[in-house]
C-alpha cells in the first residue's frame, strides 16, 4: 500500500507553487548592461578608427548615420588583402551572457571570426541594406555567471566581395549578469528580498525550467556544482 492519493495531489500542488515562485525570481535577478564601444572593456588592435558625428573619419568609406549608432559612436576597423598584420579586438566582461552589436553593411564587409572559450562563430552579412543598425555580430549564453570572460575577434578578408579593402563597424556590447545572486552565500548583499528562500527551493525542485529561463538555469547549475 502506497501513500494515499491525497498525498500526490498535495505534492503536485507544492511543485507547481515552487515553479511559479521560481520564474519571477529569476527575471528580477537578471539584468542587462550595455557597454559602448568607447568603454575600456573593449580593446582594438590593428587598423581601427574611433568614430562619432563630432569626430568623423574622413578616410573611412563607411559613413553610417551617427544618430542611429549607440551613443552616436562606433569603431571602424579595416583589413586589406595584403595587410602586414591582422585587425582584431576583444571585449572582457563578467556575466552569464554576452551580445556584441555592430552596424552591418552590404558593401565590403570582411568575415569576422569570433571566439570565446570553445565557442566560435564567423559573422558575415549577406543582405542588401547599405547599413543595418543594432546588428547582432556574436552572442554566447549559459556562461559561468561569476567569472570573467573575454570574447575576441579577428577580420578575415571575404573573397566574395571582390574588394581588397574591407571594413566592419563595432558599436556596443550587452552583458547579462545578476544570476550569480542566486548562489551567493547567505548574508551577501542582494537586490532580491527572497534570495535565501529561493535558493532552497531551486535546489529541491527537479522540474525543468521554462525555456525562457534556460540560460539562467544553466549558469545556476554550473555555479552550484563548482
Ligand atoms: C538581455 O539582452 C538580450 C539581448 O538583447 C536579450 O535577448 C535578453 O532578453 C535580455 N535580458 C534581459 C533580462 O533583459
Ligand atoms: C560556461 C559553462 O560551463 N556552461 C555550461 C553550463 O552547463 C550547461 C549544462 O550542463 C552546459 O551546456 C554549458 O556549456
Amino acid at each position: 500500500m502506497g501513500p494515499p492519493h491525497s498525498f500526490y495531489v498535495l505534492l503536485r500542488a507544492f511543485l507547481i507553487v515552487l515553479l511559479l515562485s521560481f520564474v519571477p525570481f529569476v527575471r528580477s535577478a537578471v539584468t542587462n548592461t550595455t557597454f559602448d564601444d568607447t568603454s575600456s572593456a573593449f580593446t582594438f588592435d590593428g587598423s581601427w578608427t574611433a568614430t562619432s558625428a563630432s569626430n568623423p573619419c574622413g578616410g573611412c568609406s563607411s559613413k553610417p548615420d551617427a544618430s542611429q549608432a549607440f551613443g552616436a559612436t562606433w569603431h571602424d576597423g579595416n583589413i586589406r588583402t595584403d595587410a602586414p598584420r591582422g585587425t582584431s579586438g576583444s571585449f572582457t566582461f563578467t556575466g552569464s551572457a554576452v551580445y556584441i552589436y555592430g552596424i552591418d553593411q552590404a558593401v565590403s564587409q570582411p568575415n569576422i571570426a569570433f571566439s570565446l572559450g570553445d565557442v566560435s562563430s564567423v559573422h558575415y552579412y549577406t543582405g542588401n541594406e547599405r547599413f543595418v543598425y543594432n546588428a547582432l555580430f556574436f552572442s554566447a549564453t549559459g556562461l559561468a555567471a561569476g567569472e570573467t570572460h573575454t570574447v575576441s575577434w579577428v577580420f578575415n578578408v571575404n573573397p566574395s566581395t571582390g574588394v581588397g579593402l574591407q571594413s566592419a563597424l563595432f558599436d556596443y556590447a550587452v552583458v547579462t549578469s545578476g544570476s550569480a545572486d542566486v548562489v551567493k552565500p547567505p548574508g551577501t548583499t542582494t537586490s532580491s528580498t527572497s534570495t535565501s528562500t529561493d535558493v532552497q527551493r531551486t535546489q529541491t525542485t527537479t522540474s525543468p525550467p521554462p525555456s525562457s529561463t534556460t540560460t539562467t538555469q544553466n549558469a545556476l547549475i554550473n555555479q552550484s556544482s563548482s
